[in-house]
């Protein structure tokens, strides 16, 4: 290779050329290297042509565009197929085990809604396909994108691999929605999944645990022709973006769906309590083994969209739908030991090692045992033969020792009353409402103790919080453990350390130039963070996502939150201002108030505003009418349920308040108002009728 001539010496025109032919070059190698897992250079190679380009851009700033390759955020996706945001989420859904559960979701939808008693509801009864679910994209009717569902957000581009299962149509029949994304599940069969797992065997290959690996190892395959060569199915059942509705029901849906050539289950049918769906469930439990294919339970959900509509979603899952599982697989092993983890928020968990051991399609080692309570009421000792039970993809837990097989030295456990990482007392704090000690059990040491550190750090950098990409759990584990990371502000302090030659994280091992610029880039994109997503990052004990949400809602500045939860000692305005959330009680506001009131947090508080900047939460409909408003409810409410209005609020950008006060925007008031009505009236709060309430609806976001 020609020595490349000093970058001094070059004119501009000779730098810009030159720029741009090195930067053609790196992202020939990127995608070589990501997209097709074939790279044709070594990573030193590599990263002298990058290290060319940025030296180039240096000398000349001009180059240094917003497109530079410099200014990428881990220029090409971390993995082997391009990433695709789904622009609807691909949510997942509650599950449910028996038949109280099934009757108790009927329910919650009848009080959601509000419908009297006698008030019919259509719910839709089908198998839970257990394959892996898809989104498909159809534009003026034909297959431009397929998607994993990946984390619910983001999924894998596999349209090259989906175009070779022939049951997908590449161009839909009748006239469907110029924008269609339908979804559901590809699957394998297991006559297929037999056949092709002897062909593995043959071959010399690894065989698949389950026809669901298989179908996912098919449909993720680089090479498109491996994909054509393994039979997959394909089952609509679900749909995304979608430009007009052809149907207004979850049944018409799919005979829609059917109409535009796509498969569907032929199983589906629509029922009206909860009796007629826990019969359903029998039934298709009764199929279950000569379906042909593997499904793990029946999906029920409501059939009217408008009624969907109403109901809408509570966290990542939809209210109108639930997952009703069947019982899970159980197998027999030997409980070697128990371990114990300390998690965030201290709680140590008991941890079973286990013999290997075949359940549900998958090998165990691990299983769960829950708390302290447990062990004893199940008389679980070490060396016990036990009966494990894996139900979905968690970790399977432990039902109970078969005593037939104890033998003599089986061992009682004795869970420790201290923590097994720092040594502080390990406590079960009384629950103040039923005085009774807590299940958990937690380590004292919350500042002092490591397990605690890290899990708070990894929590901090997880994706609904700082999400920095590069910084995984075991990443955390070793940069803690190095030293390298103490606290959350540190993270931000990698780069700055690394220029300065304190620290050199390209010469660890598994890293590299790629790497760190990676990593670095990705934390430099984490500087400005919404109020919402940061105060869930801090990991306050009880503030998850939702409670972090009311917070930036209601205190709309970090310094707000800050101020009023430093002055909430028990009995204060402030306690009781923040007690008065909506959503928030005494045991969350108390949480609040130790959380600001530890001098060591203030501390990683300020240090952490030098490096970071917080913008206002993520505008929730921020063109609604009332976002950014504090509403309060009162009356009886005749067309949607408490319950409902609230959501509503919440869809709107809205806060919901419990009383009327100085700072309450709007009050809608039903029939029977009374002491809140007056007090608006009093101190001039613009007051609105159920009905005017009810013409926003349709602008949520
Ligand atoms: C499966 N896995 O068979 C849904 N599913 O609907 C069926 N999954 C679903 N429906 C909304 N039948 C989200 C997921």
């Amino acid at each position: 290779m020609k020595k490349p001539a000093p970058i001094e010496s070059l004119s501009a025109a000779e730098a810009r050329h030159e720029h741009a032919r090195l930067g053609e070059e790196i992202v020939t190698h990127d995608r070589r290297y990501y997209a097709e897992d074939a790279p044709t250079i070594s990573d030193a190679d590599y990263d002298a042509l990058r290290q060319r380009y940025e030296a180039i851009e240096a000398a000349f700033p001009e180059l240094a565009t917003p497109d530079s390759l410099t200014k990428k955020i881990g220029a090409a996706p971390s993995e082997k197929f391009a990433k695709v945001r789904h622009r609807v989420p691909m949510l997942s859904l509650g599950n449910i085990f028996d038949d109280e559960e099934v009757a108790d979701f009927v329910a919650r939808v009848r009080r959601f809604l509000g419908l009297k008693e006698g008030a019919p509801l259509a719910i839709t009864a089908e198998p839970k396909i257990d394959g892996l679910s898809c989104s498909l994209r159809f534009e003026s009717g034909k297959l431009v994108q397929a998607a994993t569902r990946g984390d619910g957000y983001e999924g894998e581009d596999v349209t090259a691999n989906v175009r070779t299962i022939g049951e997908i149509p590449k161009a839909l029949k009748g006239t469907p929605p110029d924008i269609l994304e339908v979804r559901g599940e590809v699957y394998m069969t297991h006559a297929d999944f037999a056949a092709l797992n002897t062909r593995q065997k043959e071959t010399g290959k690894t065989l698949f645990a389950n026809p669901r690996n298989a179908a996912a190892g098919s449909l993720r395959q680089l090479d498109p022709a491996i994909t054509a060569s393994r039979p997959l199915h394909f089952f609509a059942y679900a749909w995304g973006e979608i430009s007009t509705l052809p149907a207004s029901t979850q049944m018409d849906m799919i005979a829609a769906f059917k109409s535009f050539g796509l498969p569907v289950n032929p199983l589906m049918v629509l029922c009206h309590s909860a009796e007629e769906l826990i019969a359903r469930y029998r039934h298709i439990e009764s199929l279950r083994a000569r379906l042909g294919y593997d499904i793990d339970g029946v999906v029920y959900k409501v059939d009217s969209l408008a009624l969907q509509n109403r109901l809408g979603f509570v966290s990542r899952a939809p209210r109108w739908a639930t997952a009703h599982k069947f019982p899970a697989e159980k197998a027999t092993t030997v409980l070697r030991a128990i371990e114990i983890n300390v998690g965030r928020t201290g709680a140590l968990t008991p941890l079973a090692k286990l013999d290997p051991v075949t359940v549900g399609g998958v090998v165990a080692s691990n299983a769960t045992l829950h708390n302290e309570d447990e062990i004893a009421r199940k008389d679980i000792r070490i060396g016990d033969t036990v009966t494990v039970q894996r139900a979905g993809d968690v970790i399977p837990q432990i039902l109970g020792p078969i005593l037939e097989k104890r033998t003599k030295d089986a061992k009682p456990y004795q869970f420790p009353e201290t923590c097994p990482i720092c040594g502080s007392a390990a406590v079960r704090e009384i629950d103040p409402k039923t005085g009774e000690a807590e299940a958990v059990r937690r380590c004292t040491g919350s500042l002092v103790c490591r397990a605690q550190a890290v899990e708070r750090l990894k929590h901090f950098a997880s994706r609904n919080a700082f999400d920095i990409e590069g910084l995984g759990d075991e990443r955390i584990e070793q940069f803690f453990r190095d030293g390298l990371i103490k606290t959350a502000p540190d993270i931000f302090t990698l780069p700055d350390r690394e220029r300065r030659g304190l620290i050199n994280l390209k010469e660890r091992e598994g890293f590299g130039e790629l790497s760190v610029r990676n990593l670095f880039n990705a934390i430099i994109a984490r500087r400005s963070l919404p109020l919402n997503r940061f105060i869930y990052a801090l990991g306050i004990r009880h503030v998850g996502e939702t409670n972090a949400r009311r917070l930036a809602r209601h205190f709309e500045t970090f310094e707000a939150l800050r101020r009023t939860a430093q002055a909430a000692s028990e009995g204060s305005d402030a306690r009781a201002e923040i007690n008065n959330m909506e959503g928030i009680g005494e045991v969350v506001a108390e949480a609040i108030a130790d959380f600001f009131a530890e001098k060591r947090n203030e501390e990683v508080l300020d240090a952490l505003h030098k490096q970071v900047t917080v913008v206002p939460m993520e505008a929730v409909a921020s063109t609604s009418p009332v976002a950014g408003k504090t509403i309060v409810f009162t009356g009886s409410l005749e067309r949607m349920t408490r319950d409902e209005a609230k959501a509503m609020a919440e869809r709107l950008g809205a806060k919901v308040a419990a009383s009327v006060s100085k700072k309450t925007d709007l009050v809608v008031a039903g029939p029977g108002a009374g002491s809140k009505l007056a007090k608006a009236s009093e101190l001039g709060v613009e007051t609105i009728s159920e009905e005017d309430w009810l013409k926003l609806k349709g602008q949520e976001g």
